[in-house]
This record gives C-alpha cells, sequence and structure tokens, in this order.
C-alpha cells in the first residue's frame, strides 16, 4: 500500500466526541502493551505516527488517524491491564463495546496479540462478539521477531484451533522486521 498521508485527527473518549464517519474505519483492538500502536505506525510506515510506550496502558483514549484522506484508523485503548482503577475500565469496557456495536463507518476490527500466547477467553471471547455483530475480524499475532519461523507456525496453527468462529483472517507480523505488512494491508483492504 502506497501512503501518502497519515495524520492524527483526534483523540476522544466518549460517543458524542468522536468525529463524524464521513470515512470508513478500521479499529486496532487488543490487551495493554500487545503492539497495537507500533503496528498501526508500520502499517503507515512512519516512526511515531501513534506513540508507543513500555509501560502498558498508555493509550487511554480512543484515537482516530486519517490514511491516504480516505480510511480512518482508531488506536483502541488496551483491555486487561489491571493497574487502571475498575471505574476507568468499566467505562472503557461501556464505551469500546458502544464503539464496536454501533459505530457505522466502521468496517473492520484488527485484533492485536502477542504472538508468544495462545487464544483465551478475552481473545475468544472478543472474537465471537464481533463475529455474532456481523464485524469483520482480523486476528494479528504480532512481535513474531521474538519467536523462530517453526514456532511462528505453530502457534498461529494452535490459534486457529482455539476458535470456533472466526476470526476472517489471522496474521504473523512484526513490527520490527515488517513481516506480515503486506498480508495485513491486504486484509484491511478487503473490508475497506
Ligand atoms: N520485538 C518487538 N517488539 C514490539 C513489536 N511491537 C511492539 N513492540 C514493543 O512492545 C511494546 C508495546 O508496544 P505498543 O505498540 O506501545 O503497544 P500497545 O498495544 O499500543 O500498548 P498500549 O497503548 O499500552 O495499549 C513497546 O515496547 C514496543 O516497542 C514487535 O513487532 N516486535
Ligand atoms: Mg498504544
Amino acid at each position: 500500500m502506497k501512503i501518502r498521508s497519515a495524520e492524527f485527527i483526534k483523540s476522544a473518549v466518549e460517543p458524542k466526541q468522536y468525529p463524524a464517519g464521513r470515512f470508513p474505519e478500521i479499529a486496532f483492538l487488543g490487551r495493554s502493551n500487545a503492539g497495537k500502536s507500533s503496528l498501526i505506525n508500520t502499517l503507515v510506515n512512519r516512526k511515531r505516527l501513534v506513540k508507543t510506550s513500555n509501560t502498558p496502558g498508555k493509550t487511554r483514549h480512543l484515537n482516530f488517524f486519517l490514511i491516504n484522506e480516505k480510511w480512518m484508523f482508531v488506536d483502541l485503548p488496551g483491555y486487561g491491564y489491571a493497574k487502571v482503577p475498575i471505574t476507568l475500565r468499566k467505562n472503557w469496557k461501556q464505551w469500546i463495546e458502544t464503539y464496536l456495536q454501533e459505530r457505522e463507518s466502521l468496517k473492520g476490527v484488527v485484533l492485536v496479540m502477542d504472538i508468544r500466547r495462545t487464544p483465551r477467553q478475552e481473545e475468544l471471547g472478543l472474537v465471537e462478539w464481533l463475529t455474532d455483530r456481523k464485524r469483520r475480524c482480523i486476528l494479528v499475532m504480532t512481535k513474531a521477531d521474538k519467536l523462530s519461523k517453526a514456532r511462528q507456525l505453530r502457534q498461529g496453527a494452535a490459534a486457529l484451533e482455539a476458535f470456533s468462529k472466526g476470526p476472517d483472517a489471522l496474521i504473523l507480523f512484526s513490527a520490527k522486521t515488517g513481516q506480515g505488512k503486506d498480508s495485513l494491508w491486504e486484509a484491511i483492504e478487503a473490508c475497506l
């Protein structure tokens, strides 16, 4: 994919703050520290369009980015981070669920997970929940550079086996080496 422009539009929490849904949207979702922000930067060939961090739970808003003046990418706050106050977590859950369920311009969800984990209830439940709501879902196993090729394939196969419903695609990815970038763009374009 040729990226001509990638710009930060807005940081928002509640639905009334979201930009108008004028562009088809792809949302990036996953645990804190999974590598969502790094993945977006890699996809759009930017080093620091999206802030990344070693401190989990850094992304606390929905961040909207306009790509090629055609599509919106939305970096969602990571779920499952214990140090966030429970009240905040509850609000996030509600906002994220509302967003995922009701946002009309949303065309696909990229669920990002660390390749060294195997999908657990969080991921399984989420993919099923999305599939039930007719949302297209791409599972990305990132940080592939941390494993040998053979182990990457094993983790991928184990992940696929764990799901009874969906995802629509599974991609082994690395923000460090760029592995899987073209495949992920293809999967995203299929949603758009
Ligand atoms: N080796 C390796 N490290 C990665 C990769 N992707 C992300 N990281 C590292 O993992 C850490 C978390 O990355 P982020 O992209 O900030 O993760 P995030 O999911 O956006 O995290 P939150 O915003 O806190 O939810 C950072 O230290 C990154 O440098 C990858 O593909 N390979
Ligand atoms: Mg982030």
